[in-house]
């Protein structure tokens, strides 16, 4: 199979056009947003100029089927609200790569997919969760964006595109390309990561109601200001957590919105994301009944009511062992002696894929270990190099995986 860098690289730099946001190779290209959906149409007139028929679910995750059984290579093609160009694109644009050098080489059979919403929009990996049956429609639907808006409407905005499902018995296995999003093969040197398992998550969301009032007239010790409790809740989160974690553990409030946001206003509500991963689920387990007696506490404390979203959350996965070690193959001969075995602290559509089929990740190296902001970036040399060891991998395992 002869991989085309040229071609793949410019496919790579078309699918970053769409939301590009003008800041070095960012993208701007949420779920169902409109370079999201213009990115998918082109995706589709890609697969299908390679020969492969197009379904594309309610859910907006779009699959370029092969005839009979397939390999199924892909990843997602949403982004964070500030994203990187690689995050997720790369691993679809080189399944699609390997899919036309496979289809010129005259086998095996592979299919493509780019999933929608991995990017957690209004949730965790949505799109593939609803695919893989982790989560249904009607559960789906109802999931809010921090603006408000549900899945169900947003999802509107490829209602016309909408052709069928693409059931998982067409497939014989899952393998993603992806960016590491981390430091390990940057600062090593090595070019490929060929991954172990993905790490478990956790996401919910909080809520503190405490009193607005004027920001003036109100003694700091009547004030039941919600900002406050989120920022006790935090400090002592960190304290209690502190012998639980190891040095892998991550924890994270990236999100919070003060209610009425207001400099004269003591904020009166606080609602905030609160996420945790950790490769181990009772470490999880645990973690959370840590921060539900910490916001407990901290709620009586100072007075407020506390509130829960919906926990959302995806365990731990190891990848398939002969999907692995193709990939283990395939790195030796592209890179060798350039490449290492190695978790994923990300989060990946793969991990819903592994409920139905064995799944496997390759990672090229992310410059400064920098992922989810703008300035994410991966030299050209070693984004040609893993789709390389993509093809070794599928040449090798033929689509019956
Ligand atoms: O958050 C993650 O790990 C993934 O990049 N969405
Ligand atoms: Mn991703
Ligand atoms: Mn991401």
């Amino acid at each position: 199979m002869q991989i085309d860098g040229a071609r793949f690289l410019a496919d790579l730099h078309k699918l970053r056009s769409f939301g590009a946001a003008g800041v070095g190779k960012g993208v701007v290209r949420p779920a169902y947003s409109a370079p999201d959906v213009t990115a998918r149409g082109w995706l589709a007139k890609q697969m299908t100029e390679i020969g492969l028929r197009v379904e594309i679910d309610a859910m907006g995750n779009l699959f370029g089927l092969a005839e009979g059984p397939s390999i199924l290579l892909g990843s997602h093609s949403d982004s964070q609200p500030e994203g990187g160009w690689l995050d997720g694109a790369l691993g679809v644009i080189a399944a699609l790569e390997v899919a036309r050098a496979a289809k010129e080489a005259g086998g095996p059979a592979v299919s493509v997919v780019s999933f929608q919403d991995e990017e957690g929009r209004f949730g965790v990996t949505t799109g593939s969760a609803v695919w893989s049956g982790q989560l249904s429609l009607a559960e789906a639907d109802v999931l809010e964006d921090h603006g408000g808006i549900t899945l169900g409407d947003a999802r509107q905005a490829m209602a016309a595109m909408v052709t069928g499902d693409a059931a998982s018995d067409l497939f014989t296995g899952f393998i993603e390309m992806h960016i590491e999003q981390g430091p390990a093969l940057d600062t090593s040197g090595d070019k490929i990561g060929v991954v172990t398992d993905i790490v478990g998550i956790r996401d919910m969301k909080i809520t503190f109601e405490g009193e607005q009032n004027h920001a003036g007239t109100t003694p700091m010790h009547l004030r039941r200001d919600a900002f406050q409790a989120v920022s006790a809740f935090n400090t002592l989160l960190n304290d209690r957590l502190r012998n639980v974690v190891t040095p892998q553990t991550v924890w994270t409030i990236g999100h919070v919105s003060l209610h009425p946001n207001a400099s004269s206003i003591v904020p009166g509500r606080a609602v905030f994301s609160m996420q945790w991963r950790d490769a181990d689920t009772d470490r999880l387990a645990r973690m959370e009944a840590i921060i539900r007696e910490t916001a407990q506490e901290v709620a009586q404390a100072q007075g407020m009511a506390l509130n829960y979203g919906t926990l959302l959350g995806l365990e731990p996965v190891a990848m398939d062992a002969r999907l692995r070690s193709a990939l283990e193959a395939g790195a030796e001969a592209v890179t060798p002696g350039k490449w290492r075995k190695m978790p994923s602290g990300a989060l990946h559509d793969a991990t819903n894929v592994a409920r139905l089929l064995p799944v496997a990740m390759v990672f090229v190296p992310s410059i400064d270990g920098l992922s989810h902001t703008f300035a994410e970036d991966t030299a050209e040399d070693d984004l040609v190099a893993g789709v390389q060891v993509l093809a070794h991998a599928v040449g090798a395992l033929g689509s019956g995986a």
